[in-house]
């Protein structure tokens, strides 16, 4: 090998670790928890062509109230489901709609609107 191909040969496994990094070592759960009101994990969700936001980070074992606003007419959105707590809700459009429940394991679990196109995880840590 030439000093040329060392040097390509070199360069690109950093490259290839670089973009190993980036995608498959991306931190699973960078956002902090949701904040605690009243002894409640309480958020926000507007639903408008997705969720926003759709990654939401609660402690288990602590209540946790999601709060839907629906803000589009779409009938992709009319209904969230979080099949893992076995709680659905039709969401009417401007209206907050709170879905209540408690955590008691940790893991990720998933909530999507009634055909799974709309996607959110629910990331429950100890
Ligand atoms: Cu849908």
């Amino acid at each position: 090998m030439t000093w040329d191909q060392i040097l390509v040969t070199i360069s690109s496994f950093f490259l290839i670790a670089l973009i190993i990094k980036f995608f498959w070592m991306k931190p699973k759960n960078s956002q902090p928890n949701i904040a605690v009101t009243d002894g409640i994990q309480k958020q926000l969700i507007i639903v408008k062509g997705g969720y926003t936001p759709d990654t939401i980070s609660v402690k288990k074992d602590i209540p946790v109230r999601l709060t839907f606003r629906r803000e589009e007419n779409a009938s992709c959105s009319e209904m969230v489901v979080l099949p893992d707590f076995e709680k659905s809700e039709k969401l009417p459009e401007g209206k907050e709609i709170n879905i209540d429940f408690t955590p008691s394991e940790t893991g990720e679990f998933e909530f999507t609107c009634q055909m799974s196109m709309y996607r959110g995880k629910l990331l429950v840590s100890a």
